[in-house]
């Protein structure tokens, strides 16, 4: 039997926040997208991740017409708060960077958005539990990208491909290895992160130094907290029962002043391992990589899916210009335009890391004393309270 065969301009592997992004921007051009995405529609939905918004990628949902349910549920932020040394430190965002925030939405609700907007309102093609996914043909102009949904074997003919397809995907593995520059760097600590229904005991994020290690108290609604504390990546979730995680928590968090957390039922939980990692270049031929498929940064700074988002505001310019008046000057420019911010993010994100964790192997304590310098510094001088906070909020131009 022939497979079945259909064609369209660009065919986005991934239904993360940027091949949906990715997805709807072109849409709103009239430009054809078919989204493939390996899992099911519940499970993209519920996939917990990302909780920060920076501004710019708050206007640009609200200038997709994605942005009302953001608006009306998520919560606007003016600052943070560093704390070490038992003492809590603001800075505030908005007064240090002219009135720039930063708004607490789930990447969830962002991912429910995108696809109601796809699959709901416009009907248009995402196939949930496409497997088999391969690329063939990026090297020339007719590339096509073969899969199996529903049992049947079937080939998608486009012009172009994205790989939205995240840091495990195929598509970045479809660059032949010697075309593509890989620069990495793995750190010896992990992220245990939880879901928990409690009010927070904040009303803005806590970013805690302490000598046991990093935490971090987040936010995601009045009803629900999102804690995370450092752990050794080769933990396991069973090494970390309820009564140690509100323990340590409790450690991390103290303040002098009697400032309590508060606990509750932990509904959700998990181990991310931290990593620093960019492909170079993000395209090869007609297929070109977006979000964390080309890039990944760990999450101290809260970029990941705020660069996912900025990477495919180019391409979706670039693919305009191309599609709309033949002119290919965004496409050859993509990579090189895009990892100007990747870059700046991936310092960002480095910076914060290296300043908030404690490293297991800092036997003499040097690493420690300059973590202390540059918290002192953070939290004293201006200067660089708006550096951090600047790069926080998400730079406008970079
Ligand atoms: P995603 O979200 O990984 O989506 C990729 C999609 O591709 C699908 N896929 C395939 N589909 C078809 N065929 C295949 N062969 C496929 N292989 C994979 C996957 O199922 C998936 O649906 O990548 P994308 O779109 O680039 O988005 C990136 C963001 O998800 C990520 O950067 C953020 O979540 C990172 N991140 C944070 N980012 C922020 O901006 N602010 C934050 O506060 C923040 N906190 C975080 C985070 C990530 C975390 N974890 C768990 C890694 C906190 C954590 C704990
Ligand atoms: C989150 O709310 O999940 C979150 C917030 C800030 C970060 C990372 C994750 O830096």
């Amino acid at each position: 039997m022939a497979e079945a065969e259909t064609r369209t301009q660009v065919g986005i592997v991934g239904a993360g926040p940027a091949g949906l992004m990715l997805g709807h921007l072109l849409h709103l051009r009239g430009i054809d997208t078919v989204i493939l995405e390996a899992r099911t529609r519940h499970y993209v939905e519920h996939r917990i991740r990302a909780g920060v918004l920076e501004q710019g990628t708050m206007d640009m949902l609200d200038a997709a017409g994605v942005g009302g349910r953001m608006r009306e549920v998520g919560l606007q932020h003016a600052g943070i708060e560093l704390r070490f040394d038992g003492a809590g430190h603001r800075i505030p965002l908005a007064e240090l960077t002219g009135g720039r925030c930063v708004m607490l939405y789930p990447q969830t609700e962002v991912v429910k958005d995108l696809i109601r907007a796809r699959v709901d309102d416009a009907g248009l093609p995402l196939h949930f539990e496409a497997t088999d996914v391969a690329l063939e043909g990026i090297d020339g102009d007719r590339p096509a990208v073969h899969y199996v949904h529903e049992g049947e074997a079937r080939t998608l003919r486009c012009d172009v491909v994205a790989g939205c397809d995240g840091f495990h995907g195929v598509c970045r593995p479809a660059v032949p290895a010697n075309r593509l520059r890989v620069r990495t760097r793995e750190y010896p600590f992990a992220w245990l992160g939880i879901l928990a229904e409690v009010a927070p005991s904040t009303e803005e994020l806590i970013y805690a130094y302490h000598d046991h290690g990093f935490s971090l108290h987040s936010l995601r609604s009045p009803q629900l907290s999102r804690l995370y504390l450092q752990c050794d990546p080769r933990d396991r979730l069973e090494d970390w029962p309820d009564e140690r995680i509100w323990e340590e928590l409790h450690i991390r968090l103290a303040r002098d002043d009697g400032w309590t957390l508060a606990e509750g039922p932990v509904l959700d939980r998990l181990i991310a391992p931290m990593r620093s990692f960019v492909a170079e270049p993000m395209c090869h031929g007609r297929l070109f990589l977006a979000g964390d498929a080309a890039h990944i940064v760990p999450p101290t700074g809260a970029k990941g899916l705020n660069l996912a988002l900025a990477d495919v505001k180019i391409l979706d310019e670039a693919l305009a210009g191309w599609f709309e008046r033949g002119d290919e000057s965004g496409l050859v420019s993509y990579s090189e335009n895009a990892l100007r911010r990747v870059w700046r993010a991936e310092h960002f994100s480095w910076w914060m890391t290296s300043m908030l964790h404690r490293f297991p192997d800092d036997e003499s304590g040097f690493e420690a004393g300059l973590q202390r310098a540059q918290l002192e510094y953070v939290t004293s001088s201006r200067a660089a309270a708006t550096t951090l906070a600047e790069n926080y909020v998400g730079l406008e131009r970079v």
